[in-house]
Formats: structure tokens, sequence, C-alpha cells
């Protein structure tokens, strides 16, 4: 089985595959000090601390390959003027370093083709699969493909923990969050979305076979988090989360599908240390 590691301690995942060495980031949000500067909040640009970081770890680990898993841009629809400068030049300086460079497209990714070289691969919101792992951004479902894949891994969330310390000041650190996905129940999810009706007592692995020619086969998901360290994220550890309308849209999906183990997920600081489930962090926050 193909191991997933994170790169302890980036926000960074490294995937082996074949003589492929993959470097997975997610969730980079390039112009976000633009979105703070229109609130008269002013930021220098982040995008070459973020650039060096890449080349960090694409030294590190050897990179063939780079997979970016959405939202590589920060304004959804619009192109800011800072844009237009720092994203060309930005996959650029990558080019120079792997020629195999790939965007799966996010929820913040609208009108990114025009701003990246023409060697950048773009990739569906739906995902793409590498041996026994998907990998999708996660606003939106995967393809059924992906469910043939042991493990699924998304961004989109910007997934940290939030808690007081003894002192009262609040707490919030980045978490990677390794939960059990029900994969019969994703399945069914994912059917009806598509529109092929699931009978009370039909078996859902069949159906998606059947439809697909996939073998069902997910049993895991893990949430990466945001390259970009300056963003907010979403207080996974929030005894309210998902109920609201503003972080049900935020969760996405696959997480409000019910196929989610939420409350025993694992979380863990990205220097690798296991803070314990959700739920254990709950009482915490
Ligand atoms: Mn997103």
């Amino acid at each position: 089985m193909m191991p997933i590691k994170p790169i302890r301690p980036y926000p960074a995942l490294f995937l082996r595959r074949n003589s492929e060495r993959v470097l997975v980031v997610a969730d980079l949000h390039i112009g976000w000090e633009v979105a703070l500067a229109e609130k008269g909040v002013h930021v220098p640009s982040q995008t070459p601390k973020i650039l060096k970081q890449m080349l960090q770890l694409i030294e590190l680990c050897k990179s063939t390959r780079l997979i970016f898993l959405g939202d590589v841009k920060h304004t959804i629809a619009r192109v800011e003027m800072e844009e237009w400068r720092d994203i060309p030049d930005f996959f650029e300086a990558l080019g120079r370093k792997v020629s195999n460079i790939e965007v799966v497209l996010g929820n913040h990714d609208g009108n990114l083709e025009p701003l990246l070289p023409e060697t950048v691969k773009i990739l569906p919101s739906t995902g793409v699969v590498l041996g026994n792992v998907g990998l999708f951004h996660g606003h939106a479902w995967p393809a059924p493909e992906l469910l043939g894949c042991r493990s699924l891994i998304t961004g989109h969330v910007h997934p940290m923990v939030a808690f007081r310390d003894p002192m009262g000041f609040r707490i919030t650190r980045q978490v990677w969050v390794k939960a059990e996905c029900n994969g019969v129940l994703l399945a069914k999810s994912l059917l009806e979305r598509l529109g092929i009706r699931v009978d009370a007592n039909a078996d859902p692995a069949a159906l998606l076979h059947d439809h697909f020619k996939v073998r069902l086969r997910t049993s895991r998901l893990v949430i990466m988090p945001s390259f970009n360290e300056s963003l907010g994220g979403q207080p996974i550890n929030k005894k309210s989360l998902g109920k609201d309308v503003r972080s049900r849209a935020f969760i996405g999906p696959v997480l409000r599908s019910g196929s989610i183990n939420m409350d025993d997920a694992e979380t863990y600081l990205l220097d690798g240390t296991f803070l314990g489930t959700v739920n254990q962090l709950k009482t915490l926050s």
C-alpha cells in the first residue's frame, strides 16, 4: 500500500507512486492579502515566502510531480492585479524545478487558467486518482472512480483546533484530520447526487460497480491543512461545526453526507503530535 506521509512540520504531503515522487499541497490562496487591503489592512505579498517554502520542499522530497489540491488563488471569480503578477511568476519558478505540475480546481480558482503557464495541467474539481489515493479539493463531489481508492484526501476546510489555555488565551493551530469514512454511505450519497436511484434494499457498492465499473474501497478521509499559514481556518472542534449555514457551505458535500465519522477523527499538529479525537477536543473549545 502506498504510504500517505505528511512532511513534518509542513502542511504538505509526499506520495510515491512507482518512480514518481509526488508533492501535494492545498489552499495557497495567493492574493489573500489583496482582499485584506480592500478592508484597509495592508500586508506585504506572501507569495515570495510561499514560493521559497515550495522550493525547499521540492528539494527535500526530490519531487518529480506537484499537485495543487485547489484554491491556488484567493479571489473567487475576479483576477486581481497582484494575482496577474504573482501567479504566473510563481508557476514559472516552480516549472524550472519540476516539469509535471497539476492543479485540481477549487472553489476559488475561477479564471485561474489564463494565469498558468501552458505546461501546468488543470484537473477538474472531481479530482484525480493516484493508486489507492484519491485527491480532490472538497467543495464539490469527487468523481465515482475516486471511491475505488482506499483513502481520499481533500483540502478546502483549512482545519484548525481552537482552545483556551489555562491563562484564558485563545490558541488556534493548524491540524491534519484523519477520519473513518463509511464507503457504502458515501457511495449511496454520490450515486443519488448523480441521479441514480438507490432503493432501501439496494447495495450501493454493487450499483457503483454496475454504473461505473468501480470497486468500492474507500474507508478513510484525510483533510489537509492549508499551505498558506497566514489564512484563518475552521475550528473543527467547535461544538456547532457544520450546523450553521456558513460552515455547512464551507465543509463541502462529502463531510455533509454523513459518511465521515468526524467525532472520532484523529487530529495531528503539523509536527506530527497526536492531539486526540475531535470529540475529545470539543471539551476544550
Ligand atoms: Mn476551497
